[in-house]
């Protein structure tokens, strides 16, 4: 249904990108997208402007009519036509819950523009800034509507004088966000511009800029919001009405005889009208008139609500009506709700569509207005430089930038998602009128169906009796040889005894043409997000395109797009071609993509950067199916949900479980029913969540559990205590723990030792490596070019976050402990970014510096070479970092200091002849030196030749009766890693949420009450200006959030929903192998001193959940700590 716009006028429209726009609304959680958006689809007639509000067309599933809240963003397609101009609209709602975020992320990518939506009660709230950041991060306009204005009549009872006043804090508000976006952006590019200015010149880190400069010379008034900006529309979207300033500007200007644009500067801000004189002035504040903005625009609104809602006096009504000119139905102003009458009024006088369609048009630059930064930004993927791409690849720039729809134009689309729908809902299935020859057709058709179907009843018979077989017999576990194809098709059988039923999943791409024609059938290369253009264009015989077979190249693979479609919100249209600017559909890529991809026939385009997502998947889950034969089902549903879902993580762990890992309690909900429902449709169960943590050591506590000084002496004793049990029964002539917690092991082979000690870091080098993770990581990538000798072409913007990365540590590591600490770093980890550091304190071993990217070209770094087996310390630290001993969780803020590391030479003895062909050429010569040494303990210990002489010897080939070399040493770190976290006082680190909830007055109470509970703990609480709000912030760990919102939900009776974000890991303080010592502890603790800890109920939980042994042993301890302070 098409309502009043054919789909001919869209195709048409299609073509002229000038009065196009993309665009999609953003807001926080329940801010009244999805209701203007019934208001912008009401306009087009799709559905009727009674609906409106009611029906939230575009929440087009079922869970999402039941909650009230989008999950998904849908695209819909209007026309708007404004004096002779006639502009389409293709817009996105996107959802405004925290965990949907990811679904933002998709929508964003694809428009030019974007409408935020702010509540007029609530205001800025924490999903506002992270959509305004969202937008930012993008490079797209956005446009600002502030909805629910009739909240502020019939909830907080404010006067339209008061209401400006609120008006006016929410515009600071949203400013202000603005604000420090803009200015961190001047300052990024400043640097960038004297990183470019001073390129060539040695870096150093105490580079001194003049921040401010610059800020002042660039002119930001477009970027802020203002109702006289034209950028500001203050809507009512549950009533049907909204405005901008230029509508009462223009009736005003008729009315009264000033001049249009008098009004517009005048009608927002401190001006009043002077009735006598019949002049506009300035001052109305101090002078305390009227402003004009309450005078000619709110007092109206204010008085017809009153009339018609408060009052509902009648004659009062109908003087409106007849000065307002506006026609009523008798229907609407008898009926009982006074709101239709309102409604009615509302949308002739101030149609909702018409002041937030015009400001999109006017306002929001059209795909031919992409700005040339927006481009580059989206081609220069990770450390890569724009003009360091190949020359074609550059040249693709001006294909952007003209929007071009030419024969020749290159064709580039982006798919920022897949989304699945039924089948049958796809119009090439959908009941249509038919004509004479269809209905031939058809009949011929069924004929056929009907013979096939008469051959097939019998196999499906067979197979039924099969497949019930199967499931007697599958207790025992199914049958192996049953591929996942049989299971399959026994389902199809099983399900649907109707062949017609077919219930499928389709997959149709989101995407929308940056440049060319998209035509039906038409092949395109895939290019994967590592594809690399320079590396393509180079394989690829010059002018072959997406049609000829390819060859293999890494990463590029080729598709035909199979069908187009129009998104129409719950509907899609068909549609032979697409022209550059358009958003649509494309179907018959599900093979070919999985979540995103850039499509293209041009192989010099390089692949978009990949999108933002600012929610981190933390929740996980395990899941089963209810009857163990189902399991194929599941995988394969899965499999489909993964490709549906943008930030959903599914993967297979090592025990073997299938987790599901989602961004919270609420998409944890949606996922489970879509893989119900949908993609597996069997019965699964979910486990509970599965909650994270992370391990860590610290310092010696200072106090005991009851708070008594512990002497010195004492602690000596915990920590003697402490390590006499992880080496208890574990200590052998291999591992030695001495009592600075230095752990000293030797490989079984007796030929190589280790030295390790675990050292906590300072919590902000911690904080500072979280946060730094990609940085760490493309510091990583780059190292392992230069390794391979390969050069790279690293981004001025790059090297200036690894060089502050650097800096950064160098001042948070002082002290003594930590001279050198940052030149010295061997490795983080685990993968190799994580928050952990392992740090080089072998005497003597030089080894290159992980930051030698940052001096390229400076001699220093020549001296250095790896060692032998450096790399085999590396993945032995790596192993540790990523599995602690207490319950297997990832280390976090661990540095590990490998003190001394000696390789006897005996282990090297069979290398000799591996030597000749696989040795590096610039290490060939010291061969001779290592028959002189062969036998004796080649300490590496300082001596240049130890250095060399290790340094050449291939990694692998050394092998004994205890395996190879490389692996036992491996091995020998990993344990020795492991002994010395031991060695210190060990803690859990629990995830944690951080929260905003709104609340009312009265139920504060009931909210700290339910946050105590939790374990959380309230940073600050503030009243929300104008209203009779609270705004708590408060932190909760993740452990205690599962269910939390709804409990909030349920003892506010509904009346403060918190949002949860995940914010950082926090130590617990309790000790997980704590015991009593004295005598107050034993006394306040009791025997068994597990009653009150928190850490140790989580540890043992994590174990008891992965199978590892749960010691039980805490009563033996206590008893024997009993009789030890008896002793004393
Ligand atoms: N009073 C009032 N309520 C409104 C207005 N607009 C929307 N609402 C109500 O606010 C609630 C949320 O509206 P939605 O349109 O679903 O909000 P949303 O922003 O799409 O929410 P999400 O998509 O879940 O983020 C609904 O109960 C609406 O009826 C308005 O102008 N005034
Ligand atoms: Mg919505």
């Amino acid at each position: 249904m098409m309502g009043h716009t054919s789909l001919e006028k869209i195709v048409s429209l299609q073509r002229n990108p000038a009065n196009i726009r993309n665009l999609c609304i953003l807001a926080h959680v329940d801010h009244g997208k999805t209701t203007l958006a019934d208001c912008l689809v009401a306009s087009n007639g799709i559905i009727s402007s009674r609906l409106v509000g009611k029906l939230r067309y575009l929440d087009s599933r079922e869970d999402e009519q039941i909650r009230g809240i989008t999950m998904k963003s849908s695209a819909i397609s209007l026309h708007y036509s404004h004096g002779d101009r006639e502009y389409l609209l293709n817009l996105i709602d996107s959802p405004g819950h925290v965990d949907f975020s990811s679904e933002v992320s998709t929508a964003v990518r694809l428009c030019d523009g974007a409408i935020v939506v702010v509540d007029a009660v609530e205001g800025v709230c924490p999903q506002t800034q992270v959509v305004l950041r969202q937008a930012w991060l993008e490079n797209i306009r956005p446009v600002l509507v502030i909805n629910k204005i009739d909240r502020l009549i019939m909830e907080l009872k404010l006067t339209a004088q008061e209401a400006y006043t609120h008006l006016q804090k929410i515009l600071e508000q949203v400013n202000a966000v603005t604000g420090t976006l803009f200015t961190s952006k001047v300052l990024e590019e400043r640097a960038e511009k004297e990183k470019e200015e001073k390129k060539g010149e040695k870096l150093s880190g105490d580079q001194v800029y003049d921040w401010s400069a610059g800020l002042e010379e660039v002119d930001d008034s477009h970027l802020y919001f203002s109702p006289d900006q034209g950028n500001v529309v203050f809507t009512s979207a549950i009533d049907g009405w909204g405005f901008s300033i230029q509508q009462f500007a223009h009736i005003y200007s008729q009315r009264m005889g000033i001049k249009e644009e008098v009004l517009l500067k005048t009608l927002w801000g401190d001006f009043y009208l002077n009735a006598k004189a019949k002049k506009i002035m300035k001052g109305a504040q101090a002078k305390g008139k009227k402003p004009l903005f309450v005078q000619l625009v709110l007092d109206n609104i204010w008085s017809l609500y009153d009339a018609v809602v408060i009052k509902r006096d009648k004659e009062k009504v109908e003087k409106v009506v007849t000065s307002l000119g506006v026609k009523v139905m008798a229907r609407d102003s008898r009926h009982s709700d006074p709101k239709v009458l309102l409604s009615a009024i509302c949308s002739q006088w101030l149609p909702v569509s018409q002041a937030v369609l015009l400001m999109v048009c006017e306002k929001l630059p059209s795909p031919l207005d992409m700005p040339a930064d927006r481009v580059e930004k989206l081609m220069s993927v990770g450390a890569r430089r724009f003009d360091s791409l190949p020359e074609q690849t550059q040249q693709l720039k001006t294909a952007f930038l003209q929007c071009s729809s030419e024969e020749n134009a290159p064709v580039i689309v982006f798919v920022s998602k897949m989304f699945a729908v039924d089948t049958k809902a796809l119009p090439q299935h959908r009941q249509r009128p038919l004509t004479q020859e269809e209905i031939a057709q058809r009949r011929e058709l069924a004929r056929q169906r009907h013979a096939d179907r008469m051959a097939a009843d019998q196999t499906a018979a067979e197979s039924h009796r099969e497949s019930s077989h199967l499931e007697s017999v599958s207790q025992e576990g199914q049958p192996a040889g049953l591929s996942t194809a049989t299971m399959e098709s026994l389902t199809l059988k099983d399900s649907k005894p109707e062949e017609e039923e077919e219930v499928k999943e389709t997959f149709i791409a989101f995407a929308r043409v940056y440049s060319g024609v998209v035509r039906k059938g038409r092949r395109v290369f895939v290019l994967g997000p590592k594809y690399d253009p320079a590396q393509g264009l180079s394989m690829l015989p010059q002018g072959c395109s997406a049609s000829d077979c390819v060859s293999e190249i890494p990463h590029l693979s080729c598709c035909s797009m199979e069908n187009l479609y129009l998104l129409m919100g719950r509907e899609l249209e068909e549609l032979d071609e697409v022209p550059a600017g358009n958003v649509l559909g494309i179907g018959g890529l599900e093979e070919h993509v999985l979540k995103s991809a850039t499509l293209s026939t041009a192989p010099a385009c390089p692949p978009f950067t990949p999108l933002n997502f600012e929610a981190t998947p933390i929740v996980r889950v395990a899941i089963e199916p209810k009857h163990p034969s189902e399991m194929p089902k599941l995988v394969r549903g899965m499999r489909l949900l993964n490709q549906a879902d943008p930030c959903a993580e599914v993967l297979i762990q090592e025990t073997g479980e299938h987790v599901l890992v989602t961004a919270g309690e609420v998409h944890l909900q949606r996922c489970l029913d879509d893989l119900r429902d949908r993609f597996a449709k069997i019965e699964i169960s979910a486990s509970k969540p599965i909650i994270p943590f992370r391990e860590t050591v610290i310092r010696p506590p200072k106090v005991d559990m009851v708070n008594e000084e512990l002497g010195k002496q004492q602690k000596v004793a915990i920590i003697h205590q402490v390590k006499e049990e992880a080496s208890q029964g574990r200590s052998s002539d291999t591992l030695h723990v001495d009592s600075s917690g230095l752990v000293t092991l030797t490989t079984p082979n007796r030929l190589a030792t280790v030295c390790v000690r675990a050292i906590p870091l300072p919590q902000e080098v911690t904080l500072l490596l979280e946060s730094s993770s990609e940085v760490i990581r493309t510091l990583e990538q780059v190292n392992m070019s230069l390794r391979e000798g390969k050069s790279v072409d690293i981004s001025v913007r790059t090297l200036e976050a690894i060089a502050g990365l650097k800096a950064q540590l160098e001042s948070l590591l002082q002290g003594r402990k930590w001279r050198n600490a940052v030149e010295r770093i061997w490795a983080f980890g685990p993968r190799r970014y994580g928050p952990n550091i392992l740090l080089n304190s072998v005497e003597g071993y030089q080894r290159p510096s992980v930051w030698q990217c940052l001096s390229r070209g400076n001699k220093a770094g020549e001296a250095a070479v790896l060692r032998d087996f450096d790399n085999s310390i590396v993945s032995g630290f790596q192993l540790a970092a990523l599995s602690g001993p207490m319950c297997e969780e990832p280390l976090m803020g661990v540095c590990f200091s490998v003190e001394r590391w000696d390789v006897q030479s005996s282990a090297l003895p069979q290398l000799q002849e591996a030597l000749v062909e696989d040795s590096p050429p610039n290490e060939a010569t010291a061969g001779s030196e290592v028959e002189g040494s062969s036998g004796t303990c080649a300490q590496v210990e300082g001596t240049a030749a130890g250095v060399s002489q290790a340094g050449r010897r291939p990694e692998t080939s050394s092998t004994d009766c205890y395996g190879p070399v490389s692996g036992q040493l491996i091995a020998a770190m990993k344990e020795a890693c492991r002994h010395a976290f031991q060695a210190q006082p060990q803690r859990l680190m629990a995830a944690m949420y951080t929260c905003e909830i709104m609340a009312t007055a009265e139920v504060l109470g009931r909210v700290y009450g339910v946050l105590g509970k939790r374990e959380g703990r309230v940073l600050h609480e503030e009243m929300k200006e104008g209203t009779d709000m609270f705004i708590i912030k408060a932190v909760l760990p993740v452990a205690e959030s599962f269910g939390f919102a709804d409990e909030i939900r349920k003892r506010t009776s509904g009346l403060a929903s918190p949002q949860l974000v995940f914010s950082h890991w926090e130590v617990i303080s309790s000790d997980p192998y704590w015991v009593p010592t004295t005598e107050e502890e034993y006394l306040h603790f009791g025997e068994k001193a597990d009653s009150e800890n928190q850490a140790l109920k989580y540890m043992n939980a994590v174990r008891r959940r992965k199978g590892l042994y749960v010691e039980e042993k805490i009563v033996e301890h206590a008893e024997k700590q009993r009789t030890l302070s008896k002793n004393k």
